[in-house]
């Protein structure tokens, strides 16, 4: 058994954040699938929520250690792997302005656009498919119009300059959801380029939701 396990799904976003640090850090990690849909959602498992009460994945465990939500993975991670390459800047105004941008996603668009809104939305208000995706689109394009200003003041290759941070790590996936949901992206040239170019790195490929264990057979990519 590797001392660093992952509990994750392959199309999740917030577990494909996780992958890519573990690929940049170059950290060996146990990749154990965690299915959102079947079995009523096994993230809803009593075994499960032992190791993460909110039922959200990805869930770290370290040496014993638990930890749950992206952001404390990847600054717990910095922290334990000191020696492998840093996703936060040292400078503190900086390390702040890539959190910021994190935040964005992290906390002002992925959660509105999670599988247990979009489920409830449905449940309880008969929403259609069309309408929770017209929902997602909404929600990704109001963000998105932020975070690509933001973007457009810092960044180079990246979305800071032209080394990748944990900025690069919360857009990526969400850029990979707004595409499943089918949003315009058109009016984000910056986050383009910044998608464009952090898809030919190779830890953003490796981590990628159709390069997984449990990527469905119809679903994978070379
Ligand atoms: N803020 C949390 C979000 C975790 C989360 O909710 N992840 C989604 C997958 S992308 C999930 O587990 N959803 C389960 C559900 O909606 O039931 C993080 O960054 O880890």
């Amino acid at each position: 058994m590797k001392n660093l396990i992952l509990y994750n799904y392959f199309r999740s976003s917030t577990s494909y954040r996780a992958r890519i640090a573990l690929e940049l850090k170059k950290l060996n990690y146990e990749y154990y699938p965690i299915h959102l849909i079947n079995n009523g959602g096994e993230q809803h498992s009593e075994d499960y929520r032992k190791l993460n009460p909110m039922g959200g994945i990805p869930t770290l465990v370290h040496d014993g250690k638990v930890i749950g939500q992206t952001m404390a993975i990847l600054q717990y991670l910095d922290d334990a792997f000191p020696q492998t390459q840093q996703l936060f800047p040292k400078d503190f105004f900086e390390k702040a302005k890539v959190i910021q941008f994190c935040e964005n996603i992290n906390t002002d668009i992925h959660p509105v656009q999670n599988l247990k809104v979009l489920k409830y939305l449905k449940k309880n208000f008969s929403t259609t498919e069309e309408q929770n995706e017209h929902w997602v689109q909404h929600w990704i394009t109001e963000g998105f119009h932020a975070v690509e200003k933001m973007a457009g003041e810092t960044s180079k290759d990246y979305c800071f300059g032209s080394s990748v941070t944990a900025a690069d790590i919360f857009l990526i996936p969400q850029m990979v959801t707004a595409q499943r949901f089918h949003t315009d992206l058109s009016p984000f040239p910056t986050l383009n380029k910044i998608y464009k170019n952090c898809l030919e790195l190779e830890a953003f490929k490796k981590a990628h939701p159709f390069r997984q264990v449990d990527t469905p057979e119809d679903m994978r990519i070379s």
